[in-house]
């Protein structure tokens, strides 16, 4: 009964507002895949992964060979996935993306279906995924405002679209959106996406959401953006205000460099992106809170294990997002609920998005936190409608990876994406 019929991954296209970031500008279409496992008693799991080229030939190679495993069998997935992704190829997807790495090939795979298995466990013993991950230590899973400079609306576009968060350049504007998305959402921490702009600029931005926001932790995010010798520099201006500084400089060295001057906590998302980089980080004191995101770490079991590697290490633990719909933030969820030291608010970058794919439409937050469902496994249904709808706009956007260096360069032309910038 529990054993795997077929198996289908569908790519997928959504809209996605013009951000910025330290490597250019989201493209009009994000992409994901859709991963639909299906036993032989007709029972469906699901799963919600990268949608990049590199990422989509290995999930549909494993999936064609899954066929007659049994969804209990993880361990089996795992050896499955690792000789299925041996030869790989050397090209690596944008480094925001830490998914599209190749260093995170077989975590990343495997984790695309894993989460669909661990979503049939639970329908097959009707408990939720929470429950086989140990059990709630949360009810509702909190997450921050996850703010964004960015354009008015794509100005390379196919046709006319505009999100509803309008112009985010200026300190008044990421006061704005903070108050836009936080009357929206009720989000209790925020987290500005830097790396843009002068990072005096950025300061300015985020003293202005502590002087509207006084209760509110802050964190801001250069991605790798500034030197160290920069961030060394800037250190006395955000003594007091931020929560935790994420990859302000690039790379272990550089993060280990800057720690020793930093008054805060230093948390990563690109310089730690596997257990691998465990050691040296470790060795080098280059961070104190890692990012974790089952989606690159291979899993929502994986996730449990990391969060008992921050404790042995005393490293605090939260949560990093890409683009995603809300199959990804219920796994999110099930994950964060189930581990006591996650106690950051966790990224998302959900609110967004318009779309979505599963039933009910968009899932909702109650004072910036998703309550974890009691339902069998993950508790989300697909929509076959929308589902059919996203596969069309990928079918149609003519994106295969995700590229924000070369939209950039539309907009301006020498752009290079090299970091750090500043
Ligand atoms: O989508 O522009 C973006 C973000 O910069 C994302 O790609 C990062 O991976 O949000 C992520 C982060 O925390 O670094
Ligand atoms: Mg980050």
């Amino acid at each position: 009964m529990s054993r795997i019929a077929s198996v289908v991954v569908t790519p997928i296209a959504f809209r996605d507002p013009p951000l910025l970031n330290v490597s250019g500008i989201h493209e009009p279409w994000a992409l994901r895949s859709i991963i639909e496992v299906v036993t032989e008693d007709g029972n469906y799991g699901l799963s919600e992964s990268y949608g990049d080229e590199q990422t989509l030939t290995h999930l549909q190679k494993v999936a064609a060979i899954l066929k007659g495993i049994d969804v209990f069998h993880l361990n089996e997935l795992k050896t499955i996935v690792a000789e299925a992704t041996a030869s790989q190829s050397q090209q690596s997807g944008i480094e925001l993306a830490p998914g599209t790495n190749q260093a995170t090939t077989l975590p990343r795979v495997f984790a695309a279906f894993e989460v669909a298995f661990l979503d049939l466990i639970g329908k097959f013993t009707g408990r939720s995924v929470c429950d086989l991950l140990g059990g709630k230590v949360r009810d509702a899973v909190p997450y921050s405002a996850y703010l964004f400079y960015k354009y008015e609306r794509h100005r390379f576009a196919q046709d006319d679209w505009i999100d509803a968060w309008g112009e985010v350049l200026t300190p008044d504007d990421v006061v704005r959106s903070a108050r836009q998305m936080i009357d929206q959402y009720g989000f209790q921490s925020i987290k500005l996406k830097g790396g843009v702009f002068e990072p005096e600029q950025e300061l300015e931005a985020i003293r202005s959401l502590r002087e509207a926001f006084p209760e509110h932790p802050l964190r801001i995010d250069p991605n790798g953006g500034w030197t160290p010798e920069t961030t060394r520099l800037l250190m006395p201006q955000m003594e007091g205000l931020l929560q935790y500084l994420e990859d302000p400089a690039p790379g272990k060295d550089g993060m280990a460099e800057v720690h020793q001057s930093a008054s805060m906590p230093l948390a990563t998302n690109m310089c730690v992106i596997g257990f691998f980089d465990f050691p040296e980080a470790i060795a080098k004191q280059s961070v104190d809170v890692i990012l974790s995101d089952h989606h690159y770490w291979g899993g929502l079991q994986a996730t449990r294990d990391l969060a008992r590697i921050c404790e042995t290490w005393g490293l605090g633990l939260s949560m990093h997002s890409n683009s995603h719909l809300g199959i990804s933030l219920m796994a999110m969820t099930h994950a964060a609920a189930a581990i006591d030291n996650l106690t950051y608010a966790c990224d998302t970058h959900y609110p967004w998005q318009e779309e979505e794919i599963i039933v009910g439409g968009k899932i909702e937050f109650e004072h910036g936190s998703v309550r974890v469902p009691d339902a069998p496994g993950l508790g989300v249904e697909l929509d076959r409608d929308a589902l059919k709808q996203l596969a069309r706009n990928y079918q149609e956007c003519g994106i295969r990876s995700r590229n924000d260096v070369k939209e950039m360069q539309k907009y301006e032309p020498s752009w290079t994406g090299k970091a750090p910038r500043f």
